[in-house]
């Protein structure tokens, strides 16, 4: 019997422009799409620059991280800035809120909590050599969760600079989300999620996908930001990250992704998460009381 090669997978594509509903509609279809210019040229030139300054601080050997299998998954050629919400500025006032990104809450998160938070986001600029990751979900940070109808994160990389297939542009296997956990894609059912800068691929937390391997002599350059549901705990510890000093200074909008509002389940019948003192903290804090 002749069997026809199964077609590549791809991605859909949409523009920053488009109908927020449709680009839900699709991530939640297919786990993943691309989303060409979330970020202009002006945001990209001002973040860049502040990144350039952190890394140039950061000690030039490779860095380990908590445990050998998390310095073994990143590898020695990624450069990580961490906790962007404690070191951006740029980041703060034109990516953690975001109207693209938090139109894509709305749809993808809110249905399933009172209110979604900051999950984490970093820099990850991936350096020549820097192998292919393993394949995995993100949302694997909740392990003793069962697996869920609904999903608990959304996840993008934004690209930052030049990121092709052949830098290790992320990898995507769409319509793994609905995979049973132990099930690996085929090569034809992953695809590298080529990007301009400022264009970003979005998934959900429940999408297999990977760094690809760099074999050029560019870094690529990316930010990895998640949201996740407000009742989870999350991936960074934000509360650290961006501590109450910086914090008060922020919008209240901005306060609130980063987990320092209450969240109140009491519109469907629960409870409370996050109170100080049984009041909501962002009441708290424009009172001048914490
Ligand atoms: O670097 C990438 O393209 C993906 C990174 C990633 O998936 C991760 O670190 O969890
Ligand atoms: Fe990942």
């Amino acid at each position: 019997m002749i069997t026809t090669p199964a077609a590549p997978a791809r991605i859909a594509a949409f523009d920053a422009s488009d109908d927020a509903d449709a680009i839900a509609e699709r991530m939640l279809g297919d786990g993943a799409v691309i989303v060409r210019n979330v970020l202009g040229q002006r945001t990209l030139d001002a973040f860049n620059a502040e990144i350039d300054e952190w890394f140039a601080r950061q000690d030039a050997a490779p860095r380990t991280y908590m445990n050998d299998t998390v310095t073994h998954f990143f590898g020695p050629q990624t450069r990580h800035l961490a906790g962007l919400a404690g070191k951006s500025k740029v980041f703060r006032g034109e990516v953690l809120c975001h109207e693209v990104l938090m139109a894509q809450c709305e749809r993808v998160l809110r249905p399933h909590c009172a209110a979604y938070q900051l999950n984490f986001a970093d820099v990850m600029d991936r350096g020549p050599g820097a192998a292919r990751q393993l394949i995995h979900r993100d949302d694997g940070i909740w392990p003793y969760l069962p697996r869920q109808a609904f999903p608990l994160e959304f996840a993008t990389m934004i690209a930052l600079g030049p990121f092709t297939p052949e830098m290790g542009a992320t990898l995507i296997v769409p319509g793994s989300h609905r995979w049973d956990a132990d099930r690996q894609p085929e090569p034809h059912e992953i695809v590298a999620a080529g990007l301009e800068p400022g264009d970003a691929v979005f998934y959900l937390g429940s999408t297999l996908h990977a760094g690809g391997e760099n074999r050029t002599r560019q870094r690529r350059r990316g930010m990895h930001l998640s949201y996740c549901l407000g009742w989870l705990r999350t991936e960074d510890n934000n509360y650290l990250t961006a501590p109450i000093d910086l914090v008060r200074t922020l919008p209240r909008e901005q306060q609130a992704i980063l987990g320092y509002a209450l969240h109140d389940g009491i519109e469907v019948n629960g409870g409370f998460l996050g109170a100080v003192d049984w009041r909501n903290p962002l009441d708290l804090i424009s009172e001048g009381k914490i």
